[in-house]
């Protein structure tokens, strides 16, 4: 099993973050991003023609989203912990990591993108609004709850951290979101939780 990755990655976070916590071994693969932009070159493009990391090759198949890498890490040396079996709470997990992949990323990752100039274009008055109104929602939902699904840790709050971590970088403000903050520091404290440097 392989990761191909980037140091600068949210996505490509995710997966650092649960391979850490369950103690899976993997070969990694670092990307060069931004010198010669290996994630554009045509090698890369026969793994993954999005042209994005993070991309895992598992048993000589390639895969070329977070999520996709997430359910297989969680559900092959998780057990029941990371992605739940029974109907509804793997609803309630996926339900989190679709937000992930809306609100999160086009507000959240696209808008800190946009202030480090990872992301050359785009209308960032509109990442702003979905940043922000993604922050409100988890704000909300995390008011009277420790994490996003099912009553603990799981793949939807790994799915959700980094950008949600990392928003301030995109001139977000998490004072605003005090449930969001304490839940950024509550995943922090999970044990094995890798701190990002
Ligand atoms: N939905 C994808 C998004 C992947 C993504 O946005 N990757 C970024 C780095 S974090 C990238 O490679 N961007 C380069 C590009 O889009 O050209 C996932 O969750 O893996």
């Amino acid at each position: 099993m392989k990761l191909y990755y980037s140091e600068n990655s949210g996505n490509s976070w995710k997966i650092r973050i649960l391979l850490a916590l369950l103690e899976v071994p993997c070969e990694k693969i670092d990307i060069d991003f931004f010198g010669k932009r290996e994630h554009k070159s045509p090698a890369f493009l026969k793994m993954n023609p999005r042209g994005q990391v993070p991309v895992m090759e598992i048993e000589g198949q390639y895969f070329w989203d977070s999520t996709a890498q997430l359910v297989y890490i969680a559900r092959k040396w998780g057990g029941e912990q990371w992605l739940p079996t029974d109907a509804l709470g793997m609803t309630e997990v996926m339900h989190w990591m679709a937000f992930a992949q809306n609100q999160v990323q086009f507000g959240l990752q696209w808008a800190r993108g946009m202030v480090l100039k990872l992301k050359p274009t785009g209308d960032f008055a509109d990442m702003k609004r979905q940043g922000e109104l993604g922050l409100k929602i988890m704000n909300q939902h995390l008011q009277d709850k420790d994490w996003l699904a099912v009553g603990r840790a799981t793949i939807a709050d790994i799915a959700c951290y980094p950008y949600v971590a990392k928003s301030p970088e995109g001139g977000f403000d998490l004072a605003a979101y005090p449930n969001v903050l304490a839940w950024v520091k509550r995943c922090e404290s999970v044990p094995k939780w890798p701190q990002r440097k």
